[in-house]
């Protein structure tokens, strides 16, 4: 049996036979993090993200329809101008996985060719940025098959495809915030596809900033692929699985209200989960660094001292997420250059903040 049949494209009988299609698509940044799976990419507990605006990748994609349906996908990919054949069977897999949802895919030969506006090997996840950017292009084709379909259904299944490719993925498409995974409290939510939040968000959120330190661009030791497999019989999965629809619902009324002390808390509280997440499964294994706790005491030092709103945030590597208000910017930006520079693997970090989603271009 099929999952999702609503999102097969019905038969068409005409399809464009040439062209190109360029978009961007941003990384985003968990605040409820996502750990764990089960077939297909599906979620085992609900997430919820900002969308970020700087960190991002473009995307070209050349279509050119063939004479004759070949019996394998026919692309070439280039990553920055340069054939990048590690890429390929992540792309593969992916072309494979969505093949009944876009069935004119073996029709045609195509083109990709992407880069990232952040530094190669950052250990900034590209597969968010990545795979959104490719699922945004490859619905702006299906477009050109089926113009009627609607703006909520586009990105629904611009979403639904990127989820597919990889779970984080799909929550890049809208912004500022979205959500993943169905909760009663999240109107439309669905464990097959990201939402945007529904509700009217806090003016306190308004240009969220997010400064990415990055602490150590080295290979992680264990891959999310693999950290998500590690959740199945983890001691703790079941209770965490509850305790992240729980953080959903009190972030929920903390995205209202603008109350940002709940907010840090939810927050922080999340990104030390994940990581406990980690230390507590078998094999055990640490992503953070020195550094990585260096800066959250610094964090909480700076926090004590002057009554800031800075947290932190960590995604399944050592750098550091800051999360504060646009209004704390200069005060914020100076603390950074001052104290946690020195932290930074070759001094680097990353101005960011949360941003709308995938584009045209
Ligand atoms: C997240 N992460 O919610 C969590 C928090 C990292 C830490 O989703 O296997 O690259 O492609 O579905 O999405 C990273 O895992 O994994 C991730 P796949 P993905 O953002």
């Amino acid at each position: 049996m099929m999952d999702y049949p609503e999102f097969v494209l019905p038969s068409v009988s005409e399809l464009p036979d040439a062209g190109m299609i360029n978009c961007t698509s941003p990384s985003n940044i968990a605040l409820v993090k996502y750990w764990g799976k089960r077939p297909v990419q599906l979620p085992e507990n609900v997430s919820i993200s900002f969308t970020l605006d700087t960190c991002k990748t473009t995307t070209s994609l050349s279509y050119k329809k063939k004479d004759k349906v070949s019996e394998d996908f026919d692309f070439e990919l280039l990553f920055e101008g340069k054939p990048k054949l590690d890429f390929k069977p992540k792309i593969q897999n992916f072309f494979k996985r969505i093949e009944v949802y876009l069935p004119f895919l073996k029709q045609y030969s195509f083109s990709i060719e992407t880069s990232n506006t952040f530094p190669h090997s950052s250990g900034i996840a590209s597969s968010a940025s990545g795979m959104s950017a490719l699922a945004f292009c490859l619905m702006q084709l299906e477009k050109k098959i089926n113009p009627t379909i609607s703006e909520e259904e586009f990105l629904k299944k611009a979403s639904f495809l990127a989820r597919l490719g990889s779970g984080s993925a799909c929550r890049s498409l809208e912004g500022p915030i979205t959500v993943w995974g169905e909760h009663d409290g999240i109107k439309g939510s669905s464990d097959a596809f990201a939402v945007k939040f529904p509700n009217n968000i806090h003016k306190n959120f308004d240009r969220y900033q997010d400064t990415i330190l990055l602490i150590d661009k080295g290979e992680k030791q264990v891959s999310s692929t693999v950290g998500h497999d590690l959740m199945h019989g983890h001691p703790f999965a079941a209770r965490r699985f509850e305790q992240a629809s729980e953080n959903i619902t009190k972030l929920k009324e903390i995205l209202i209200s603008g109350n940002l002390d709940a907010f840090i808390e939810v927050v922080e509280s999340e990104a030390l989960t994940l990581h406990a997440m980690m230390m507590t499964s078998l094999p055990y294994f640490i992503l953070m660094k020195p550094n990585t706790l260096s800066v959250i005491n610094k964090v909480w030092e700076y926090r004590k001292k002057t009554g800031s709103k800075l947290c932190f945030t960590l995604d399944a590597g050592a750098n550091v997420h800051l999360l504060f208000p646009n209004s704390e910017k200069d005060q914020v930006l100076e603390f950074i250059t001052n104290e946690l520079v020195a932290y930074c693997q070759n001094g680097q970090y990353i101005c960011d903040k949360i941003g709308l989603g995938a584009k045209l271009l």
